[in-house]
């Protein structure tokens, strides 16, 4: 009988990704056809995945908190995740300042500044970001896929299908076929990511060329060093302590939602792919449908980091010297923006204008940020959605062993009598 000869989606989506860079060489020279007739390819696979997205995180946060069938074990879940998250990030950012400061990227800066204008967009403060969590509407946040308000709503109705007890049951049932019926759909979009990856990556390299990228390429260069330092550092020390995993095993079962995020640029975008390897990576599906749709909406370690070398590279443009209150400012700032970065493409420069604003910095800076931006949101998705699926399968290893003691204490106890 002939071997059906069978090539595995995430070779088919580096192909993509390789395919999809080399083709954008060619039309460094003229990018617009590549704009013009590529691009749309690469807007419609996001769209579908943007389509799906909302019911999927509604459905599987709903299903992944009944399935914990405790409102304790939520809590505990939640606050794990929760502060998992803000502490990587602190890290992120403080590590990102660091790489900044010993580089002394900025210093010497040879662009001419004083035309730079950036229309500084206005940026909610703390109290609104909270209240903005909470919606004051059940269907708005569905419409508008305002991610945080769609969890908070999954939590609050997986909190109500649990306190209906019975009566919520037949709910709760058709929250779990609607979960499986959306997965099914994002299964059919997701195999097309070789196609929309390749539709994705082509017109970013054909408009990001040399002249575009020469003279802003030792801060490119600092910023994904200390992407690949903090996943190579912060990421394997949590998978081996926490997990009680190979690190190398996490990044080689991470490649096809870490090359969907560097291509889509989008965290929301990569999620399908980010809850299917967490899973093969042994994640339990009821946490990866609660933490994993959390993080791809508060989780910004990547974020952080562009953040934070953002802010020394400003300063040392413009001549500024931040003193440690102030860099202190940036880490909390950083840390505390995140949480307000949507995760899709571009929200980063949004929130880095709150940053450099709590630190003094001229806004103006960003201007000069903005031509690379996209190059340098590749990487910080990479870092975000890696970091979510770090702190789903530490979390979901936690939890297993936690069950296992709890199972064991309970046989001993059961073999005393
Ligand atoms: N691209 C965003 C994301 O999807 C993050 C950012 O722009 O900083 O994670």
């Amino acid at each position: 009988m002939k071997k059906k000869f069978k090539v595995s989606l995430p070779f088919l989506i580096m192909l993509g990704m390789v395919l999809g860079i080399l083709g954008g060489i060619p039309f460094q020279k003229n990018p617009e056809f590549a704009v013009e007739y590529i691009k749309p390819f690469g807007t419609l696979f996001l769209n579908l995945i943007k389509m799906i997205v909302v019911p999927v995180v509604l459905c599987s946060i709903i299903s992944g908190v009944i399935s914990m069938k405790d409102i304790k074990k939520v809590g505990s879940v939640g606050l794990k995740s929760v502060s998992f998250y803000l502490v990587t990030t602190a890290v992120a950012v403080t590590l990102g300042m660091v790489f900044a400061n010993v580089s002394k990227v900025g210093t010497g800066f040879n662009l001419a500044t004083e035309a730079l204008t950036f229309e500084s967009v206005e940026t909610p403060s703390f109290m609104d970001t909270l209240l903005n969590i909470f919606p004051s509407n059940a269907v708005e946040p569905l419409v508008s896929a305002t991610m945080l308000q769609v969890i908070v709503l999954a939590l609050f109705f997986g909190f109500g299908i649990i306190l209906a007890g019975e009566k919520g049951e037949p709910l709760g049932r058709l929250i779990d076929s609607m979960t499986d019926v959306c997965l099914q759909i994002m299964g059919i979009i997701i195999k097309l990511s070789p196609v929309g990856v390749f539709a994705l990556l082509l017109p970013v390299v054909a408009e990001n060329g040399p002249s575009v990228l020469l003279p802003l390429l030792k801060l490119i260069i600092v910023i994904y060093l200390a992407y690949i330092f903090h996943m190579a550092v912060v990421f394997s020390f949590t998978t081996k302590t926490m997990a009680r995993m190979s690190p190398l095993a996490f990044f080689k079962g991470m490649l096809p939602a870490m090359t969907m995020a560097f291509s889509s640029s989008s965290s929301v975008g990569a999620l399908p792919l980010n809850i299917e390897c967490s899973q093969k990576l042994g994640a339990k599906k009821e946490i990866t449908s609660f933490v994993l749709p959390l993080g791809a909406t508060i989780n910004m370690n990547g974020t952080s980091i562009y953040q934070g070398v953002c802010a020394i590279f400003i300063a040392n443009v413009f001549g500024i010297h931040l003193t440690l209150t102030q860099q202190i400012m940036v880490v909390l700032t950083a840390t505390l923006a995140s949480v307000g970065t949507a995760g899709v493409p571009g929200s980063g420069v949004i929130m880095l204008s709150m940053v450099l604003q709590s630190a003094g910095l001229p806004l103006e800076g960003i201007a000069l940020i903005a031509g690379i931006d996209r190059i340098l949101d590749m990487g910080r998705t990479v870092v975000n959605i890696t970091g979510d699926a770090n702190c789903a399968i530490c979390i979901s290893k936690a939890e297993d062993r936690k069950a296992a003691r709890k199972a064991a204490k309970a046989a001993a106890g059961g073999t005393v009598h």
